[in-house]
Formats: structure tokens, sequence, C-alpha cells
């Protein structure tokens, strides 16, 4: 397994959950997405007396019935985090003792999802950012750390199973170089064109009940549209670091959503002895190479990288 984690960057493993153990949280997430069981809020839908929901990344109340963000408040839901099996495969693929991140339900809701980009070509990315302002590194074991989905039932081919790009955490690196270069980054995290970096044929991560889906937050990968709108996709996901990494990797860091419009300008301008406070490595550190510098520029413009350049060995 671990052989095919790091060669993949994903990997699939099923039965990690019972059957009713996955009901059980399936019956908890729908109540807290839409407040009911889904067949029920697919009803009320179809006769037009339905709106929005959320999927559990916002924070918009008004659309979430309760809370989206572990712990979540149901030990149905926020107990899944015990299962040893699953804790042993995330030590077994990270190489070094869990930490976590963080952890929430994402839900899809076939009948309002817009959550897919426009074009097959379009929208992938790494998650990486989510945790982690630090760009991809061609040490994929080393940097980057892992997500997972909990598949609360069965996804199908029509039910959006997520696209993921075999091998891609490796290349991701070398891939958002060229991609500064030649005009091909939508974002730090996003790839304008799959087309134009070589990469093709991604995979659907289509899997049964109870299996769990470890991938690599350097792995390029993207949503795409219901196939069968009637249907609702529902995962209990975590993300969890090395050890080793967690000074620099982790959800409760200033870097988050809007404390980033603060500090990201800070961190940019500011000293690596300051950086460090923050949980950056240090000038010397094996993070550091041409290649990681090269995408730190590009992700902070303005960023002074000579002292770590200087301290390259
Ligand atoms: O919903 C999916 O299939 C993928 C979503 C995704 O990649 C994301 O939200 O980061
Ligand atoms: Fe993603």
């Amino acid at each position: 397994m671990l052989e095919q984690f790091k060669r993949d960057g994903y990997i699939f493993v099923p039965d990690v959950f019972s059957a009713e153990e996955m009901d059980a949280a399936l019956n908890a997430m729908e109540r807290n997405f839409y407040g009911k069981p889904y067949p029920s809020w697919l009803e009320d839908f179809e006769r037009g007396e339905q709106g929005s929901v959320g999927d559990g990344f916002t924070t918009k109340q008004d659309e979430v019935v309760g809370r989206s963000q572990f712990p979540v408040g149901d030990p149905a839901l926020d107990r899944l985090i015990e299962n040893e099996r699953y804790l042993d495969l995330y030590e077994l693929f990270l190489g070094d003792r869990p930490t976590y991140c963080n952890a929430h339900l994402f839900m899809r809701t076939g009948p309002v999802d817009k959550r897919y980009p426009d074009e097959s070509w379009s929208g992938y990315h790494v998650d990486h950012n989510t945790n982690c302002v630090l760009p991809p590194s061609t040490d994929a074991g080393r940097f980057s750390y892992i997500n997972s989905g909990v598949y609360l039932h069965d996804v199908d081919d029509d039910g959006a199973p997520m696209l993921l790009l075999p091998g891609s955490h490796t290349r991701a690196a070398r891939v958002f170089g060229e991609g500064w270069e030649k005009g091909n980054m939508a974002s730090v995290s996003h790839v304008r064109d799959i087309r134009k970096a070589g990469l093709k044929d991604p995979v659907p991560a289509v899997g049964k009940r109870g299996s769990a889906l470890f991938y690599s937050s350097y792995l390029l990968h993207s949503a795409q549209p219901f196939e069968n709108k009637k249907k609702q996709r529902a995962f209990w996901t975590l993300s969890m670091c090395r050890r080793d990494a967690d000074r620099w990797t982790r959800f409760s860091n200033p870097f988050i959503y809007g404390e980033r419009e603060y500090m990201l300008p800070f961190i940019t301008q500011t000293t690596p002895r300051v950086r460090s406070l923050f949980g950056w490595p240090e000038p010397g550190h094996p993070y550091y190479t041409e290649q990681t510098l090269d995408l730190l520029g590009h992700a902070f413009p303005g960023i002074d990288t000579a002292p770590y350049r200087d301290a390259l060995s």
C-alpha cells in the first residue's frame, strides 16, 4: 500500500469503517446540512420549497443548518477520528506520527451543486494551500501532507467522483514552476490548463461506503459535475501532516482565510527570523532549494529570498 501511495499520490482503502458506522454518520450529516433526511429534502426541493444548501466549506450559517467544522458535536461524525486502523494508515503513508490540521464535513448536493469547473481541462489544483502557505517541493514525501475523504455511501461514476491525476504529486513542483513561466497558473494552487502541462487521463475516485481515500496535498485533482443531479455526495474529511512539519503545516495558523489578507503582506516584508516565529523553516533548512525559492518568489511577490539562497548548501 505504501508503495502504491508513493507512486500514485493517493490510495483507496476499502472497509476502514463499518456499514453501520457509515449509515449513522450519513444520517447525522444529513441532519446537519438539511435538517432532515436527504430524500425528504429532495422532495421539498422538487416541489420548489427548498433553496441553496452549503457544502461545508463556508461559514454562511444561513445555508448550513449545523456546524461543518470539526468537531461538529455529533459523536457519529466526530468519533470517526478515533478509528485505530485509519490512524495507523495515516502514520504509514506520512512516514511519521501524524498531527491534526483540519477536518470538516464536505457535502455536494446534486440539484444545487455548482462546485465544478466550466471546462474539463481547467479546475485542476492542489489542496496544499489550505493548511500550508509554502509552495510544493519536489520532495513530496517530506513536505506534503495528506488529505482523506471517508465515503459515507457508495460513490459511482454518476455521483461526481473527484478526478485525480495519478503521480502528479511529485510533478506539481515542476508543473507550477513551468506554469508561472508560461502563464499557465490561475492561482498559487490552480493550473489554468492541464493539457498545456502535459497532464492527462484523470482517474475518477469512485468508491464503496466505508472506504477511505488518502491523497497527497500535492496531488493535482479537480471536481466534475453530477451526471445524476438527484444524487448527493457526502464525505467526512480529515487532513493531517507529519509531526516534523507541523510548525508550518497547520490549519490553526495565522495564514488562514481572513487572516491571510493581513499576514501575507507582513510575512513577505519581514525577516527570516520573524518568519520562523510563525513556523517557517529557517535559512539552511532542506525545504529550501533553487526550485522552492523560485516558487516562493511567485507566491510572495517582492519577498527577499537572498538570505535563503545564501544558505543553500
Ligand atoms: O468535489 C470534488 O470532487 C473536488 C473538490 C475539491 O477539489 C476541492 O474542493 O478542493
Ligand atoms: Fe481540491
